[in-house]
């Protein structure tokens, strides 16, 4: 544990992370001040919460020597570490970490961290539903939307924390260690925050940086970069794979979901393929990995094969909307990076009308060429992204430029002919236009459902 009683802890960034920090360090008896670069008037709603709890708020931008007289510096995920303030505090050798480690160093009970590009979300939702089917105390939070620190008042030492962990938090751990890690896949990210996809893999791997060996590692097999990682854990790695079976972890057999513990186990039928209620073949993978990780920590299959039935689609991620005029409206507002449109894209066969763009994060958008070519009758571009995408994909598809998500949604809807598809699976982060990918997927909802007329719009 961390002693911070009359510790001088600064924390960057008040968003959802360093909201909840703060109040957690105050708590703690820790003298709190909190530095963000939005004004006074932009961060007015958390203010005065925070000014009542005796924590100091530096708004408008970092004060150099408001870095200075620190003893501990929490930094939110958002934050990149180059930040100028930020180099500088570690060049004094002021101790930096995130609001993960911070919270992990509370947190009773184990944790269950999931990590990868793509598909975090839903396996943190669908593992965290599968451990609660089987009875045991489960929270779930981190990059999710629920911050660490908020679960540790409610975490006991039977508690499986169930966490999807970023690159971001990653970056800034120390001690954070998983009973149970996943990796789900590791594909170019975040280049603009962290510089190479070395750099971005290498944050992902802290994931087991600080496992021992009677902990346990869950790797992709399939994907390259992912599978690699296990040559640099000391804990017991399993494996999930769509394509082969497996020594140990999870794979496709005969059109079922199958599990050995061991190599020298028997192969447990898990559940039927059929019976998973999402969509497209990455579901399948994440479903893998949520069986391979519920099964470690100690779920039978049949609590696993029942949770992973009652699942729905987690909002954002190929969430269906609604079908207006025989046209099918999918929200995929998560699809912030190329390989998540490209998985976004591999669900619907043909007829898709693709909505991408938003805030480019270096990515490369040629990549998703020979997809586009195969199944996308046109693409709507939106956001400051819009020329790049437009430059990178001419003569592959036909594009159509509409600067605005408004725009995009009437153009692909009154394109799409019955039984296509409209998608908004954007390959951009959102905060161009938007204040996050789920406002982002709000709006879209909202404009499929404008167009609906007055019908009752129903989630699927
Ligand atoms: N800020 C500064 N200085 C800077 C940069 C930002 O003061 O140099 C301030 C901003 O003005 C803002 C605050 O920092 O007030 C935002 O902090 P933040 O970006 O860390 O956002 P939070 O609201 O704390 O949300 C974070 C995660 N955000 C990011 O990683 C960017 C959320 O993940 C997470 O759900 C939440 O903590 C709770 O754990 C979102 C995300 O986009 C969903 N994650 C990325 C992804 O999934 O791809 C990694």
């Amino acid at each position: 544990m961390l002693e911070l009683k009359d510790k001088k802890v600064l924390v960057v960034g008040l968003g959802k992370s360093g909201f909840a920090a703060a109040l957690f360090l105050r708590l703690k008896g820790a003298q709190v001040t909190v530095s963000d670069v939005r004004s006074a008037e932009a961060l007015a709603k958390d203010i005065p919460a925070l000014l009542e709890e005796g924590i100091m708020v530096e708004a408008g931008g970092h004060g150099l020597l408001t870095f200075r007289r620190q003893d501990l510096i929490v930094v939110s995920p958002g934050v990149p570490l180059n930040t100028p303030e930020l180099v500088q505090a570690r060049s004094f050798g002021m101790p930096i970490i995130g609001e993960l480690e911070l919270a992990s160093r509370f947190l009773k009970g184990k944790i269950l961290a999931i990590t990868g590009s793509n598909g975090k979300t839903t396996t943190t939702a669908l593992t965290g539903e599968i451990l609660r089917e089987a009875g045991l105390r489960t929270l779930v939070g981190g990059n999710i939307g629920v911050p660490v620190v908020s679960l540790i008042e409610d975490s006991t030492d039977d508690t499986w924390s169930v966490l999807e962990v970023s690159s971001f938090q990653l970056e800034t751990t120390v001690q954070f260690r998983p009973a149970i890690a996943v990796i789900l896949n590791i594909t170019p990210d975040h280049l603009d925050r962290h510089g190479s996809f070395e750099a971005y893999a290498r944050a992902k791997e802290r994931i087991f940086a600080a496992q021992k060996p009677n902990d346990c590692v869950v790797l992709n097999a399939d994907n390259a970069r992912a599978a690699e990682a296990a040559t640099r854990s000391v804990a017991h790695v399993h494996w999930f794979s769509l394509e082969h079976g497996v020594r140990q972890g999870a794979w496709v057999e005969n059109g079922y979901v199958v599990y050995r513990s061991a190599p020298d186990a028997e192969v447990e039928q898990v559940m039927p393929l059929g019976k998973i209620p999402l969509k497209g073949e990455h579901n399948v993978e994440n479903v893998l990995a949520a069986v391979c990780a519920a099964r470690l920590a100690g779920v039978p299959a049949e609590a696993v094969a029942r949770a992973i039935e009652k699942f729905q689609a987690v909002e954002h991620r190929l969430e269906y909307v609604a079908t207006v005029h025989g046209v099918d409206f999918y929200n995929d507002s998560k699809a912030t990076n190329v390989d998540a449109t490209a998985k976004a894209l591999g669900a619907f066969s043909t007829g898709i009308h693709l909505i991408l763009g938003g805030k480019d994060k270096g990515s490369d958008y040629t990549v998703l060429s020979q997809l586009l070519r195969e199944r996308v009758r046109a693409v709507y571009t939106i956001g400051s992204a819009a020329a790049k995408i437009e430059a990178q994909l001419r003569g592959v598809v036909s594009i159509h430029s509409c600067e605005t998500l408004d725009g995009a949604v009437n153009a692909a809807a009154s394109a799409a002919h019955p039984g296509e598809v409209v998608l908004l699976a954007p390959a951009c982060s959102s905060f161009d236009q938007f204040e996050s990918y789920e406002h982002r997927g709000r709006v879209f909802k909202q404009l499929v459902i404008q167009r609906q007329g007055n019908k009752v719009w129903q989630n699927a």
